[in-house]
């Protein structure tokens, strides 16, 4: 079974950010055919985009799994759900947003998935904790996650503690 390294990003803004987003990291180790390989630290993030929302939690995990880009997605979105999660207000408050930010090396763009994430490149709260945990990962036509983030504005964004 060849496994492929794939970055997850976990962010949640109701209920108990920080409770919702450690049973995130539960929820992605138990995927079938995966393996959780790496967690971030939680950090608290002020809104970026729809600002009249509550702060976020956000982290990043590093799975390593058989499934393919579409079946990782289908499953995260399944995740998504049982973590009660409504989709009416987009950008909007939500109890577990889960985005691949990366899937190996793969670049992709359909309808339904673009590789790598369109917008990681440019968002802190992506940035931060993806390079806490693999500053060296190639993010592809952007560089290296470790030499973006400080490019980035991370004043909204404060470390919250171990995972
Ligand atoms: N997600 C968004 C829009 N804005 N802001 C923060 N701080 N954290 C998020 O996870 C986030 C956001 C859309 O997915
Ligand atoms: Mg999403
Ligand atoms: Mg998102």
């Amino acid at each position: 079974m060849t496994l492929i390294p794939a970055y997850i990003a976990l962010g949640s803004n109701l209920r108990d950010p920080a409770a919702q987003v450690r049973a995130g990291f539960e929820a992605l180790a138990m995927l079938p055919d995966t393996r959780l390989a790496a967690v971030s630290s939680l950090y608290l993030t002020a809104p970026v985009g729809h600002l009249d929302q509550p702060d976020f939690v956000n982290a990043v995990a590093l799975i390593e799994t058989a499934l393919s880009p579409r079946v990782l997605l289908d499953e995260l979105l399944a995740i998504e759900r049982q973590f009660g999660r409504v989709r009416d207000v987009p950008n909007g408050p939500r109890t577990l947003d889960l985005d691949i930010l990366l899937y190996g090396d793969t670049v992709h763009d359909d309808e339904a998935l673009t590789l790598p994430h369109p917008r990681m490149h440019e968002r802190a709260f992506v940035l931060v904790p993806l390079a806490e945990i693999a500053p060296d990962t190639m993010i592809p036509g952007r560089g290296r996650a470790g030499a973006l983030a400080p490019d980035t504005d991370a004043s909204g964004i404060t470390k919250l503690d171990a995972p």
